[in-house]
């Protein structure tokens, strides 16, 4: 059986009560793990009232602010972890940025700023995390990190995000590879739309998730909570022979021709 407990887990990404990583937060606890949750700092603070409120039902051991663009933050992060925890078995990588005028329009005329902006804190800050976490798996692990189809298929508007996932997915791969021999997994999760604060601010949203309700072999999107079980189960050993995966949680989508 899905069974977490004694397993510290370390969550990025919850901005709200509609993000994926509070749905994969969720599950994680209701399987019995430990979670420790970071969250993006702002200048007056209203996001770490807001996560504290949210995830204090859960009872998290950690939580510690982590903006992915500053390494101070991420170093005491894992200093953090391993003077609490002593050891980290999961981490959830489920953020991403791009700026949003590079999120329509033509895509090549994406600034050059703009493509370093996402690839750093979309796709870089996989490899970043993931190098941090490796010397405090000691007892082997499992990461798991979100990505979207526009990173295989070209999908309007997806623009730059399109380059980071893709990236992100090849990233995957190559941290299974070499994270293999220390017994830690490593793994994505493509889902499909789901609204969130980040995908509620792209235009054209609604209409996405109208098209997949038609298309998609279950007739419908997915929710965080799905995507939720899916990671519970990439954390968990009943997913021990499996890694450098991309799992799809999109109710079939991918596998439409039309
Ligand atoms: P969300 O807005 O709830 O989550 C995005 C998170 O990224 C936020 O918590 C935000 O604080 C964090 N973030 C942004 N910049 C950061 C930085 N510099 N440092 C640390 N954290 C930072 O939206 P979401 O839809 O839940 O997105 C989570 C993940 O799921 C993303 O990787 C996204 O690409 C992926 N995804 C989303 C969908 C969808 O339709 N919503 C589909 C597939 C994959
Ligand atoms: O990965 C994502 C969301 C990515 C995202 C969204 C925003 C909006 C607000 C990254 N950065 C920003 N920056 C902002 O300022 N998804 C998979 C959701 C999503 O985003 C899209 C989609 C879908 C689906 C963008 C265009 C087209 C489809």
């Amino acid at each position: 059986m899905l069974n977490l407990t004694g397993k510290n887990a370390l969550v990025t990404g919850i901005a709200n009560n509609r993000s994926i990583a509070w749905g994969i937060a969720q599950q994680l606890y209701k399987a019995g793990a430990n979670l420790g949750i970071t969250y993006l700092p702002d200048e007056r603070g209203k996001m770490e009232t807001k996560v504290a409120e949210l995830v204090q039902p859960l009872n998290p051991s950690l939580f510690i602010p982590c903006n992915v663009q500053n390494d101070e933050q991420i170093q005491s992060t894992f200093e953090t972890v391993r003077d609490k925890w002593g050891k980290l078995d999961i981490l959830i990588h489920c953020l991403a940025f791009a700026n949003k005028e590079d999120l329509s329009g033509d895509f090549s005329q994406t600034s050059r700023s703009g493509f370093k902006t996402a690839l750093e804190i979309s796709t870089y800050s996989l490899m970043q995390l993931s190098g941090a976490a490796k010397p405090l798996m000691t007892q082997g692990g499992s990461i798991v990190t979100l990505t979207y189809l526009g990173g295989v298929r070209a999908i309007p508007n997806y623009n730059v995000m399109g380059v980071a996932k893709a990236g992100l997915e090849m990233s995957v791969r190559y941290l299974a590879a070499e994270l293999g021999s220390q017994n830690i997994r490593v793994n994505a999760i493509s889902a499909g739309p789901i609204r969130t604060l980040a995908s509620s601010a792209v235009g054209g949203i609604l209409d996405m998730i109208h098209h997949v309700e038609q298309v998609a072999p279950l007739r419908r999107t997915v929710t965080q909570l799905e995507v939720g079980n899916a990671a519970a189960f990439l954390c968990s050993d009943l997913s021990s022979g499996i890694t450098g995966q991309v799992l799809y949680v999109d109710a079939g989508y991918e596998i439409m021709g039309m």
